[in-house]
C-alpha cells in the first residue's frame, strides 16, 4: 500500500515528552483504586483460587528466597528490585537452605519443598507447569511461586506484580499497605511464541527506547521482540564485512531525520537485556524488496548497478536487490552469517514481503536459496507470508499479515509443513489508528480500537488452518508515522495486553466485558511508572488525579513545541490520567 505523507499528522516528541513528566508528578496524587483481587491479572491466569482469609502483607523485614540455582536467583534479585524503589524495603535475597524465614519463596520443582498451607481448591501440586508455567500460592505468611523454569518462576512474578497495589510501580518510596489477595494462581500459556516487532528501520530508535519496549512486553509475558532492522529508510544494524551498510544505508530515516543504527555491542546489549526477562530478540533482514538502504551503500547489489537517491518516504515496493547476480547470494549470507552470530535465539527472519518488482520463479528461486543460507546457520527461518509459494524448508515460519482469514496459498504451505505466527493487519497491526481522529498512525487495515484488538481468536483464524500450526502471535508496530518512545507507547498501550491475553490465556477464559474491567485497572500503573498510553474511551479508567503544575518549559524551547494542558483543572472530573499526546 502506499502511505501519503501529507496525510500524516505532524510529529509532537516535545508534547509527548512533557506529557510524561506530568504523569509522573500526576502519579502521587492518584487515588486509591480499588484493591486487587487474585483474577485481576492480565494475561488472565488459566486458573485461579481466590481465598479471601488468606491475605498475605508485606512487611519491612521481607525477604526473597530461592532455590539454589543461578537463573532463579536471577529471578529473586529482580523481584527484590521490583519492589525495592516503591516500598522503601530492603529486600535481600537469600538460598532457600539457608534456614531463615523468607516471605517470599521462588522455588524451582526439582528443590520445591511442599507449600506451607495445604492447596485450596482441587489444584495437584505435583502438575507439570511446563516451560514456563508457574504455580503461585499466597497465603498470609508467604507467597510462593513454584515453576519447573526460571521463565516459570519470572512469569510468577510478574502476576505477583500485577496483584501487588498499583504504588509499586512508583519509582520512589510510597506510604502502603502492600497486601496481596490469598489464594492459589496455576498458569501456562495457550501458545509458545508470543510477541511483537519494532520497525527500528522507517525511524530509528536508540537502545534505551528498545530496552523500554522490552520492559513493556516482559509485563504483559510475551517472550520474542521481533526487530526490523532493514527497510528502505534504513539500515540499522553494523555488519563487519559490508561495513557501508550501516555507516551510508543507516544515515536516512522517514521524513529526513538523522537515522542512526546499532553497533555489534549495542545489539549485543539489547539481546542481554531481553534474555535477563524471557524475551528472546528475533532480527529480521528484509529481503529481497525494501533494500533502497542497501543498494545505496553498495550499487553492486541493484539490478541496473546505479546507486538510488537516499529515500526519507514512506511508499513500499519498488526497491530490490538482484536476484540474477551471484553477488547478492554473497551478501545474503554475509549479513545473516553476521546476524545470526550475534544472536542467541533460534530465529532469522528473511522479510520476503511487498518485493513487488521480483516476481514468479525469481522471487521464489531467491526465497529458497535464502532459506537455505539461514538453514546453514543454524537458525530457523521465519518470514512474512508471502514467502509461502516457495518450497517448504524444514521448520519454517511465516508471519501472516493478512486482513482477510482465507487465505488457501498459506493454508496450502502449512499442508506442506509451515508453520504460523498470526499478525492479522486488521486486529495486531498497532500502527493502526485507534480511531479516526489518532493523531497518528495508519488505516489501511482498518480502525483497531482495543476491542478489534481483543476480538480474534488465534486458534481459529484461518481458515484451513488447524490450531496446531500456530505457534503464537506478533503485534507488529511500523513506525512511518511513530518518532518517540513516548508515541511508541501510545500506540503499544492499552493494545499490548489485549494481543498479550489472546497469546498466552486459555480461549476458554476470552471474554471483553473481563478484560476491560482488569485492563481497567492498568491505567494507574502505567501512570505511576511514567508510561505513557492511550485514553481509550471504552475503558473506564478508575481515577482522575488533579492535574498538577508541570515546569514551565524554557521560553525559547516552548515557543516551537505545542503546548498541552498541565495546569490544574478546578473542575476535574472523574476519569483517567492525561498521559497521552492527543486523546
Ligand atoms: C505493510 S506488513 C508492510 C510494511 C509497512 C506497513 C505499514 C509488511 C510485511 N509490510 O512495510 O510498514 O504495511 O502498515
Amino acid at each position: 500500500m502506499l502511505l501519503d505523507p501529507a496525510t500524516m499528522p505532524a510529529q509532537e516528541p516535545a508534547a509527548a515528552d512533557l506529557a510524561r513528566a506530568a504523569a509522573r508528578t500526576a502519579g502521587d496524587l492518584l487515588t486509591p483504586p480499588a484493591p486487587v483481587r487474585l483474577g485481576d491479572v492480565i494475561p488472565v491466569p488459566e486458573r485461579v483460587a481466590p481465598d479471601p482469609t488468606a491475605d498475605f502483607v508485606l512487611p519491612g523485614d521481607a525477604a526473597v528466597r530461592v532455590s539454589h540455582d543461578p537463573t532463579a536467583r536471577e529471578v529473586a534479585e529482580q523481584l527484590a528490585e521490583l519492589l525495592r524503589p516503591a516500598t522503601g524495603y530492603p529486600v535481600p535475597v537469600t538460598g532457600l537452605a539457608d534456614g531463615t524465614d523468607g516471605h517470599l519463596v521462588l522455588a524451582l520443582s526439582s528443590s520445591a519443598t511442599p507449600a506451607r498451607a495445604a492447596a485450596p481448591g482441587d489444584f495437584d501440586p505435583a502438575e507439570r507447569l511446563g516451560d514456563e508455567g508457574y504455580r503461585l500460592h499466597v497465603a498470609p505468611a508467604e507467597v510462593r511461586i513454584v515453576a519447573d523454569t526460571a521463565a516459570g518462576l519470572w512469569y510468577g512474578v510478574q502476576t505477583l506484580r500485577q496483584l501487588l497495589p498499583s504504588a509499586v510501580e512508583s519509582p520512589t518510596p510510597v506510604a502502603e499497605r502492600w497486601v496481596v489477595p490469598g489464594g492459589l494462581v496455576v498458569d501456562r500459556p495457550r501458545f509458545p511464541y508470543r510477541g511483537a516487532m519494532l520497525d527500528v528501520a522507517r525511524h530509528f530508535f536508540g537502545v534505551a527506547d528498545v530496552l523500554r519496549v522490552i520492559d513493556h512486553l516482559a509485563r504483559y509475558k510475551l517472550n520474542h521482540l521481533h526487530l526490523h532492522l532493514t527497510d528502505d529508510q534504513g539500515w540499522r544494524i553494523a555488519v563487519d564485512s559490508w561495513p557501508r551498510l550501516a555507516t551510508v544505508g543507516g544515515a536516512t530515516e522517514v521524513g529526513g531525520g538523522p537515522g542512526g543504527w546499532y553497533t555489534a555491542a549495542d545489539y549485543r546489549r539489547i539481546v542481554r537485556y531481553a534474555a535477563r526477562r524471557h524475551v528472546t530478540v528475533v532480527p529480521e533482514i528484509d529481503l529481497p524488496g525494501h533494500t533502497n538502504a542497501a543498494l545505496l551503500a553498495y550499487p553492486e547489489l541493484a539490478p541496473d548497478k546505479v546507486a538510488p537517491p537516499p529515500y526519507t518516504g514512506t511508499e513500499v515496493g519498488f526497491s530490490y536487490v538482484d536476484p540474477a547476480d551471484e553477488r547478492t547470494y554473497d551478501f545474503v549470507a554475509d549479513v545473516v552469517g553476521e546476524v545470526a552470530a550475534l544472536t542467541p535465539g533460534p530465529w532469522l527472519h528473511i522479510g520476503g514481503d511487498e518485493a513487488f518488482k521480483v516476481k514468479g520463479e525469481a522471487y521464489t528461486g531467491f526465497v529458497e536459496r535464502a532459506q537455505r543460507i539461514v538453514a546453514a546457520t543454524g537458525k530457523t527461518v521465519v518470514g512474512w507470508h508471502q514467502l509461502a509459494p516457495a518450497a517448504h524448508l524444514d521448520g519454517r515460519v511465516l508471519q501472516w499479515w493478512g486482513t482477510d482469514g482465507d487465505d488457501p496459498v498459506v493454508a496450502e504451505a502449512v499442508r506442506r509443513g509451515a508453520r504460523l505466527i498470526l499478525s492479522p493487519g486488521n486486529h495486531a497491526y498497532f500502527d493502526m489508528k485507534y480511531a479516526p481522529d489518532t493523531p497518528i498512525g495508519h488505516d489501511w487495515a482498518g480502525l483497531i480500537d482495543v476491542r478489534r484488538s481483543y476480538d480474534w481468536d488465534p486458534g481459529t483464524h484461518l481458515a484451513d488452518v488447524p490450531a496446531e500450526a500456530v505457534i503464537g502471535v506478533e503485534a507488529p508496530l511500523w513506525t512511518e508515522s511513530v518518532t518517540s518512545l513516548a508515541e511508541i507507547e501510545f500506540m503499544l498501550l492499552p493494545r499490548l495486553p489485549a494481543l498479550a491475553e489472546l497469546a498466552w490465556s486459555p480461549r476458554a477464559t476470552h471474554d471483553w466485558a473481563g478484560f476491560r474491567d482488569r485492563l481497567a485497572g492498568h491505567g494507574p500503573r502505567w501512570h505511576r511508572a511514567g508510561i505513557t498510553f492511550h485514553r481509550a474511551p471504552e475503558i473506564r479508567w478508575p481515577t482522575e488525579p488533579a492535574q498538577p503544575a508541570v515546569p514551565r518549559q524554557p521560553a525559547a524551547e516552548a515557543a516551537d513545541r505545542p503546548s498541552v494542558q498541565v495546569r490544574p483543572d478546578p473542575a476535574a472530573t472523574p476519569g483517567p490520567p492525561r498521559t497521552t499526546n492527543g486523546a
